[in-house]
């Protein structure tokens, strides 16, 4: 399987996080994919390549032109306001108020965001364009007549909605995965999200498409970001109808129950006739994981990664979450490995 990964992420280097009234450093760091590039060496995944440089073409079938401006001019934009800090929204449009993009920075900020987590730094948007690269020459290589392969993108993509960045994502990686799989002439894409947190993103851009479908398993957002979707009655609208399937599952979940969550959707999948399966694999379902409340253990991944083997289908891997401790990397090369067994 070829790993799609350029050091370009590293130019995604965040030092504060808003996290319990305090700013942190990010859980989202560089050493995540240095640590998970060198697991799956390890266990013998040795082909990797650098993604081919792309333009805008495929995020804008997904994304509002405006928003990707504004992604690549926030930084400069705060830097000529005088800001000292990295940039973080403060006030948000909520219910009752006006939904229109502000003149001012401080205004953008809070109009194109969904959390205040998530700042935004000098070489953010680079970064979010490399991971784009990264999901799209996945894709390429799919087209092409390979079973697999995985995009090792950084930052994650998958909280990126069609004008709305937080939760460490800016512009939705699988997402572009998909898309480019349709461009190239699959009819039917499926979206299979198993991080941690629910692909709000992913959900947000496919919800009234009948041509992708998007599934996720994720932590109940009764108790887990992103808190506001993610609900089992969400089923996506007009042609995307009966296209979006959620799984929210509590405290806890262990492999058991989760796998059989992931069984129905994978079911699912196969009857809407899906040509290429996407996989957001965030791997924060791990049970040290410092931000998550799943309990999966290593040796679970690689039952996961051989669940998606027996589709038949070929498969886009694309990083999403796992965060803190060196397990992320085997268990990564775990579901690696269990799809090319
Ligand atoms: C990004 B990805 C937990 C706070 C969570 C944001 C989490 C973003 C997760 N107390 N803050 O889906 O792994
Ligand atoms: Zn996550």
């Amino acid at each position: 399987m070829r790993i799609f990964y350029t050091e370009d992420h590293k130019l995604r280097d965040a030092k504060t996080e808003l996290f319990g009234g305090e700013l942190v450093p990010p859980f989202e760091a560089p050493f995540r994919a240095e640590w998970i590039l060198a697991a799956v060496k390890e266990a013998g995944f040795h082909d990797v390549a650098a993604p081919e440089r792309h333009d805008l073409e495929v995020a804008l079938k997904l994304h509002a032109p405006d928003y990707l401006a504004f992604l690549e001019t926030a930084w400069s934009r705060w830097v000529a306001d005088g800001y000292r800090g990295e940039a973080i929204p403060a006030c948000f449009p909520a219910r009752r108020m006006r939904q229109h993009p502000p003149r001012d920075i401080d205004g953008a900020l809070g109009y194109y965001s969904f959390a205040a987590e998530t700042a935004i730094t000098e070489g953010t948007y680079a970064a979010a364009r490399a991971a784009v690269d990264c999901a799209i020459s996945a894709a390429d290589h799919i087209h092409a007549g390979n079973r697999a392969a995985f995009a090792l993108c950084r930052p994650p993509g998958h909280h990126a909605a069609i004008d709305l960045y937080g939760g460490y994502s800016f512009i939705n990686n699988a997402a572009c995965a998909a898309q480019r799989l349709r461009d190239h002439g699959a009819q039917k894409v499926a979206v299979l999200d198993v991080d941690f947190h629910h692909g709000n993103g992913t959900q947000d851009i496919f919800y009234e498409r009948g041509d992708v479908y998007f599934a996720s398993l994720h932590g109940d957002p009764v108790e887990a970001f992103p808190h506001f979707l993610g609900f089992a009655d969400e089923e996506g609208s007009g042609a995307g109808l009966g296209t979006t399937k959620n799984y929210p599952l509590s405290r806890g979940t262990l492999f058991d129950a989760w796998s059989a969550a992931m069984t129905d959707a994978l079911s699912r999948i196969e009857t809407f006739g899906a040509e290429a399966l996407v996989v957001s694999l965030g791997v924060d379902t791990f049970e040290r994981d410092p931000i998550s409340f799943f309990r999966l253990k290593s040796e679970d991944y690689l039952r996961m990664g051989e669940a998606l083997k027996r589709t038949g289908l070929p498969v886009v891997v694309c990083m999403e979450g796992g965060y803190g401790v060196p397990e992320i990397g085997l268990n990564v090369a775990n579901v690696l490995t269990g799809i090319s067994s």
